[in-house]
Formats: structure tokens, C-alpha cells, sequence
């Protein structure tokens, strides 16, 4: 089957933001179509997604934020390059990489390939009459991922109502994805319950649907979920334990931590005791971005000296950039990777930054942006390629839900597998 058209256009995220959509139709009349997320703490080792700040083509509406110049990259250098080709996502990926040899995907725009790329995925199943997950995981029971899913929300997501970016669940006691959701959506209400009885306020909703409640220390917030965890009778440990993103390349200087809600400041041997005793005090499995994106030297400290089980989780760290895995591979820097598609800026390239992680036996995690769309695509590769966990926010708002619904769909509809890493 041949690819008919191209087209690159600009829709809103879901924090109203521009972002990049395309649409591939194929000769059979088919049309596919995937729309990009986009970060906030995002890393400066991310491939660059093309914004028009500053540049002619900025639509003043937008605070300049809109995404001509990648549209355009699609339509005018894009397009004309596909048209006709047979429809394949390796041979569409191929295509990209020549016409922007760059390691970061910065001529195009990273916005403008990771469309296209993710398009040509939906486009590449469907002419193999499949879906994207099933194009991934042709036979056998499809594995659905771990949810790791946010009740707190901080940081650059809300307003730095805490430091730390994100205190999440994991529900590592559940059997199916089904029930796993039912006890999040339990967590999260009763904690939205028990910040009104305390007289916090938990009507403000942070950019990935979690509660915007203040804290004066991470433990302080830590012991919150944990309550209610409990008051939903459930065991903590044992049935849901906590992850934390933490998220300290927004909160470092280059010399200290900052921690200013708790009004503390550490240099960096103080701030890794920090750590230190945070995950031997609180239920913690994974912790995420707990140092800077180029502190190199506490990754590796802290993870020689962390308990065994604990899941050390690379973000910004690691940008879903092969060379930087294969750094952190060499030097024991974590033991775990986040992998978002839109750090990368193609399908085919992320899949193998997480098969090399998972040839190097880390833990991948397959993650959504603060700023996401309506689309699921997100849950089919975190089950097409056998990833293990997944991270989509919190369990409110459409653009989150669509990718549980959508996880919820496969455990209703397909032989599935629930796969749990923390066994
Ligand atoms: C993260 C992501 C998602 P953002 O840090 O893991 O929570 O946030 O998309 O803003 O980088
Ligand atoms: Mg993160």
C-alpha cells in the first residue's frame, strides 16, 4: 500500500498550547493521524521541537509558542519526499533521517518528524491490518504495562506548590490493569477528600490531572498519600507503594539544591544524604530524576549506595537518547529509563533506545508529556513493545484517560498478560 498524502497542521495540547498534528492517507482512502505532546521540565538534552518564538511566522495569539515553521517542514519537505512511497515506518524514519541528519532532529523540528513518524506507525499497522500494538507484538498475549500514576502534583506542573514534581502510585499488589486503575481512582478521590478536611485546598488541578496541594517537606507529602492509601483499605507495600519525580534539574543551580517551599538549600553530599534517608523513611520503589540532568557523579553515587530493589528512573538524565543510555549503562548511573518518544523525535529510534535498555536489563517506562492530546498511540507502544510500566498522569482529564481507556480496551477485548516489574 502507498502513501497518498501528508499533510502537517497545528492543533492544541492540552494545556492549549500549538502543537504539531499530521495526517497520512494511503491509496486504500485511509487516514492517519497523530498529534505530539509536549513538555514543561523538559530536558536540555531533549531532541528540539521547532516553536516559532522570535521568528517571522510567530503567530502573537500564541505567545509565540505556535509551530508554522514545523508544519510547514512537513508540508513542503516532508510530504513531497513520502508521496508515493510504499507505507513503512522504517523506510518513513529513514526518509526523516536524511532529510535532517541532525542528532536532535533540529532542522525539521522534532515536532515535525515525530508526527510523521507516529502517523506512519498507525499508517504502517493499519496496512497490515493490525493495530499499533499488535504491529509491535504480533503473537501471543499483548503485555500490559504497570501504571505508575500521579496523586500530587508540584513543581513546574503546578505553580511549585512543592518542589518535587510528582508523589505517584503504583499498584504493584494488583492482578489486572482494571483492578489497578479501580484502586488509583480510589487514592486519588480519598486523597482529594482528606486535603478538604484539612483545609487544603484541592480544587486546583495540576497540568497532568493531580492534586495541587502545598507541603512543607516531601516526607509530609509522602505520609499524606500514604493515609490514603490506607484509608481506602488498602496495604502499602505490599498491594501500592510510592514514585516519586522528583525532578531537581528545575531546582539546581549548578552547586546546590534549592529546595525553597521547604526553605532549604543543600550542597550536593548534604542533598544526596537527602535522598538517602527520603527513600529508606517512605515506601518508595522508583525514584525519578532525583539529581540534576548533568550531575552525573550523584547518579552514580547515589545508585552505588541505594537499596537493591529501588527503581532509579533516568528523564532528564537520559532524554531517550541512545548515547546518553549507553553513558549511564557504563557508569551505573540508574537503573531504569523513561522513554518519551517526543525526546527522541521517531518511533523506530526510540524503540531501540528501549531495547538496548532492556538488553542491558533497566526497567523502561513509557511516558506521556505534561502537555498531551486525545490520542491513545502512547498506550499501544508502552504494550506493543513489552515495556513494562507506564506513566501517564493522573486519572483525570481526557487526554490522560484516553491512554488508561484505552489499556482498559485491550484487557477487555484481547488476550493479555499484566505485567508486573516489581515482582
Ligand atoms: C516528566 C514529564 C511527565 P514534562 O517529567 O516525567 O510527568 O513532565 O512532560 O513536563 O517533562
Ligand atoms: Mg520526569
Amino acid at each position: 500500500m502507498k502513501i497518498n498524502k501528508v499533510i502537517g497542521y497545528q492543533v492544541l495540547d492540552s494545556r492549549g498550547r500549538p502543537t504539531v498534528a499530521a495526517a497520512i492517507s494511503l491509496t486504500d482512502g485511509s487516514v492517519h493521524t497523530a498529534r505530539v505532546p509536549s513538555g514543561a521540565s523538559t530536558g536540555k538534552h531533549e531532541a528540539k521541537e521547532l516553536r516559532d518564538t522570535g521568528s517571522k511566522f510567530a503567530e502573537s495569539f500564541y505567545g509565540g509558542l505556535s509551530v508554522a515553521q514545523a508544519v510547514a517542514n512537513i508540508n513542503e519537505k516532508i510530504a513531497p519526499k513520502l508521496v508515493e512511497e510504499q507505507i513503512d515506518l522504517n523506510l518513513v524514519d529513514a526518509q526523516l533521517i536524511e532529510l535532517d541528519p541532525s542528532a536532535d532532529h533540529s532542522s525539521l523540528g522534532a515536532n515535525a518528524t515525530l508526527a510523521v513518524s507516529l502517523a506512519a506507525s498507525l499508517a504502517t499497522a493499519h496496512s497490515q491490518n493490525k493495530s499499533l500494538a499488535r504491529y509491535f507484538s504480533p503473537d501471543g498475549p499483548l503485555q500490559i504495562p504497570m501504571p505508575m500514576v500521579n496523586i500530587l502534583s508540584g513543581g513546574a506542573h503546578a505553580n511549585r506548590t512543592m518542589d518535587i514534581q510528582d508523589i505517584l502510585v503504583v499498584p504493584v499488589g494488583a492482578k489486572t490493569f482494571t483492578q489497578a486503575l479501580s484502586w488509583i481512582v480510589a487514592i486519588r478521590e480519598m486523597a482529594a477528600k482528606l486535603g478538604k478536611e484539612d483545609g487544603k485546598v484541592t480544587n486546583l488541578i495540576a497540568d497532568e490531572g493531580g492534586l495541587a496541594i502545598s507541603f512543607t517537606s516531601i516526607e509530609k507529602a509522602c505520609e499524606f498519600v500514604v493515609t490514603a492509601i490506607e484509608k481506602v483499605g488498602l496495604s502499602v507495600g505490599s498491594q501500592v507503594s510510592l514514585a516519586l519525580d522528583i525532578a531537581a534539574t528545575q531546582f539546581y543551580d549548578g552547586n546546590n539544591y534549592n529546595l525553597s517551599t521547604m526553605g532549604k538549600s543543600y550542597n550536593r553530599s548534604e542533598y544526596l544524604q537527602f535522598i538517602k534517608s527520603l527513600v529508606s523513611n517512605q515506601p518508595i520503589i522508583s525514584i525519578e530524576d532525583p539529581f540534576a540532568e548533568d550531575d552525573w557523579q550523584s547518579w552514580q553515587e547515589f545508585s552505588s549506595q541505594m537499596p537493591a530493589k529501588l527503581q532509579l528512573l533516568g528523564d532528564d538524565l537520559l532524554t531517550t537518547n541512545l548515547d546518553r543510555l549507553n553513558r549511564a549503562i557504563a557508569e551505573k548511573s540508574a537503573n531504569a529509563i523513561l522513554i518519551k518518544p517526543n525526546q527522541n523525535g521517531l518511533v523506530s529510534a526510540t524503540l531501540n533506545v528501549l531495547k538496548q535498555a532492556r538488553a542491558n536489563n533497566f526497567n523502561t517506562v513509557v511516558s506521556a508529556r505534561s502537555g498531551e492530546s486525545e490520542d491513545s498511540w502512547l498506550a499501544d507502544l508502552a504494550t506493543g513493545w513489552s515495556a513494562g510500566q507506564i506513566k501517564v498522569g493522573s486519572t483525570h482529564g481526557s487526554e490522560r484517560n484516553a491512554k488508561w481507556n484505552r489499556l482498559l480496551e485491550f484487557e477487555a477485548t484481547e488476550n493479555t498478560k499484566f505485567l508486573n516489574p516489581f515482582n
